[in-house]
């Protein structure tokens, strides 16, 4: 399965898990950053660094959020500044691919809330919009079912 990585100012690209993860320079095992989670892993902020020099020769502009989407919708809008221990779970101790979470799953262990470890992560952004707004979000997206429509239900956020 590719993921796709959308970058405005240093490029966008499709890649298989073992490209992406092939990408960064600091391979981790998961539970060097989070107690009881087991795996490959790699860190965030080394492999956009690799990422931009690979692209463009160098960072060009650090992005104000990270947005990652995944395969059920869910998506989570992270503050640069929470993802300093950020780093993507890409395989199973044994190398292969995870069993829950697959593609790829982000862990942000620094970050407001464990909901914004996305499970199953298909569409990467590095966003480099308004840097102000300091909060984290997470949730589905707001896609409103004909059920939900019936009971007059309001789209699901922040769950
Ligand atoms: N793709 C996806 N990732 C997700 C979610 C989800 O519904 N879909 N739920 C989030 C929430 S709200 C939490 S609390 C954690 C739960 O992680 P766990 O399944 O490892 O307990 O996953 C997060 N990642
Ligand atoms: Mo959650």
């Amino acid at each position: 399965m590719k993921i796709a990585v959308y970058d405005e100012i240093h490029g966008s690209a499709e890649l298989e898990v073992q490209e992406l993860a092939g990408l960064g320079p600091m391979q981790l095992r998961a539970e060097e950053r989070i107690p009881g989670v087991t795996g490959k892993a790699f860190d965030l902020m080394a492999w956009y660094e690799a990422w931009c020099r690979i692209r463009k020769g160098s960072v060009l502009q650090n992005p104000t959020r990270l947005q990652v989407e995944a395969a059920d919708e869910f998506q989570a809008s992270v503050p640069w500044n929470e993802l300093g221990q950020a780093m993507f779970l890409y395989a199973q101790e044994n190398g292969e691919p995870l069993q829950k979470g697959y593609p790829i799953r982000l862990y942000v262990p620094d970050g407001s809330s464990e909901c914004l470890n996305v499970k199953s992560v298909v569409r990467i952004r590095f966003d480099y919009g308004n840097s102000e707004d300091l909060t984290a979000t997470y949730g589905f997206k707001n896609v409103v079912s004909p059920d939900q429509l019936k009971k007059g239900k309001a789209p699901n956020s922040n769950t």
